[in-house]
């Protein structure tokens, strides 16, 4: 347990029921927090979780107004997760075990698209990827929304970056049921387990 964390990704109200509301959203929410709830002690709750041993990390994506990729820009995607609005608030549910430093924003940038959150960064500036290296994590849980997308692009970015990876196969929302599928054989080709 001393070297396992959780990563949450995405599990924002626009790809839950907003703007690009996906596939198996609000399941996915549910089953985490069935899972939080098998993985943390029966007497914490909320944020003591994290000094219990297992501390839940959140990915966010957090986009100004006229990023790159919305449609209005020539983007692929509906306007979504635009900072300061409900749809890139974290499912409230989970809200309680979030806190600042294991909170990390991607997609800032309204010229780059940012489909990793092995790069997004807390408040103090420190990304993902450095701070499980500095809580000596080695084995990380992936469960979010997009499977094809940021939940992908994180897990292989972590894999690569040499830690163990379990993906949460029934903690996952997509976008197409097909995709999903694809990039879970992709993934589980990878090494990645599911
Ligand atoms: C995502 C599309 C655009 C995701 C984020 O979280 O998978 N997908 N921005
Ligand atoms: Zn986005």
């Amino acid at each position: 347990m001393k070297d396992c964390a959780l990563v949450v990704v995405d599990m924002l109200y626009d790809f839950i029921d907003g703007s690009m509301a996906c596939k198996n959203a609000s399941q996915a929410v549910e089953k985490t927090m069935d899972f939080v709830d098998r993985m943390t002690s029966e007497e914490l709750d909320g944020p003591d979780v994290i000094e219990a041993g297992f501390p839940i990390l959140f990915v966010c994506d957090h986009h100004p107004k006229n990023h790159c990729s919305f449609k209005e820009q020539g983007g692929e995607w509906p306007a979504h997760c635009v900072e300061g609005t409900r749809g890139a608030e974290i499912h409230s549910d989970l809200k309680p075990y979030s806190r600042p430093e294991l909170t990390f924003l991607k997609g800032r940038d309204p010229m780059k698209e940012q489909y990793s959150g092995f790069g997004a960064l807390n408040a103090g500036g420190q990304s993902l990827g450095e701070v499980l290296d500095l809580m000596d994590i080695k084995n990380v849980y992936v469960c979010g929304i997009a499977t094809e997308y940021c939940v992908r692009n994180t897990c292989e970015d972590l894999k690569k970056a040499g830690f163990t990876l379990y993906l949460l196969k029934d903690c996952l929302g997509y976008v197409s049921y097909e995709g999903h599928l694809e990039a879970l054989a992709a993934m589980d080709k990878e090494g990645i387990r599911l």
